[in-house]
């Protein structure tokens, strides 16, 4: 005869606490539906509870396929400096091909062309990184990815339309996002996600709260957008001092091939890092340059009460 013991242990605080690999060790038992409550269990095996998106216990060596589901909405600064449409980014980069179909992120996403092919207030204008991060300890990245950002700042999956699909434990995250040259942002509070109910996290809100103060910049028709300027890999964007943003974008415009005589007006065009308004060219000094965008940024952050060209606009992430 058969003993099979449920323990039942419900807790909010399962089911994110570890990350297991989609695996499956069943040596024996059986499941059992009834209605939205879904009961695994195994014999003669330690005991593991885990809460999915509906409600799900299970037990012994079983790791259900948890995932959520997730819109951000965030503003880069960049291609807001001069929109040519009220409300929406530039997608400059995209209407000139410049936008890479492999992710400049760390898991070198791929993506197919034709998603760049969209036009209008859904179109592409980069790619952006999204991290969830522990509730109780900040530091702890519990899933990252590559995803697509949309002129009117939906944050979608890599076919350029979909709602982001993370495979993570429901639960309750801090939502991380971040672009190559902007500095990045985090929800100040836990954000609860689970797969049932597609969850919107609009960071172009200025009532929603992000961690640090002044983690992003807010525009003259009140909607906040990450910070741009920071084209040198640290955390923060400085116009001159210890670690200054602008030489690298003069020494980029220098260095690049096709300057034969070293102006400092030449222009650099294409996908680049010191491209801080995302207008697909790279410009120190002349006709549409790049370097005072982050002199009027460091002017205009609430921080510089004396308005030092040194000030340094620090990201507001946990690490810092
Ligand atoms: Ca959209
Ligand atoms: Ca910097
Ligand atoms: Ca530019």
């Amino acid at each position: 005869m058969k003993y099979l013991k449920f323990i039942v242990l419900l807790c909010s605080s399962i089911g994110f606490s570890q990350i297991l690999e989609r695996s499956s060790l069943d040596s024996g038992g059986a499941s059992s539906t009834v209605s939205n409550l879904q009961l695994i269990y195994s014999i003669g095996e330690t005991n593991i509870q885990e809460r999915s998106g509906s409600f799900q216990v299970s037990e012994g060596f079983i790791t259900p396929n948890f995932k959520i589901k997730i819109s951000p909405i965030v503003f880069l600064q960049g291609p807001l400096v001069n929109p040519s449409s009220a409300g929406l980014m530039n997608d400059a980069l995209r209407s000139n091909n410049y936008i890479p179909t492999t992710s400049p992120y760390a898991d070198n996403a791929t993506v197919d062309a034709s998603v760049f092919t969209v036009t209008g207030s859904n179109a592409i204008v980069d790619w952006v990184w999204i991290e969830l991060r522990q509730e109780n300890d900040t530091l702890k990245i519990v899933t990252s990815r590559s995803a697509l950002l949309q002129r009117d700042g939906d944050v979608v999956a890599l076919d350029g339309s979909s709602t982001l699909v993370l495979n993570v434990a429901p639960g309750n995250h801090h939502v991380v996002m971040k672009h190559r040259n902007h500095l990045s942002v985090m929800s100040a509070n836990p954000i609860t996600l689970s797969e049932a109910t597609t969850t919107i996290v609009n960071f172009t809100d200025s009532m929603f709260s992000t961690f640090g103060s002044n983690a992003q910049v807010q525009l003259a028709n009140n909607v906040m957008a990450l910070w741009t300027g920071n084209v040198n890999g640290d955390d923060i964007i400085q116009y001159s001092g210890t670690n200054p943003d602008v030489p690298s974008i003069l020494s980029e415009v220098l260095n690049d091939s096709g300057n034969f005589l070293n102006f400092p007006t030449y222009v650099v065009n294409g996908y680049n890092i010191h491209d801080i308004n995302m207008d697909g060219k790279t410009q120190y000094t002349g006709t549409e340059p790049d370097s005072p965008l982050i002199l009027q940024n460091i002017l205009a952050h609430p921080g510089n009460f004396l308005n030092f060209s040194t000030y340094q606009i620090q990201e507001q992430l946990p690490e810092n």
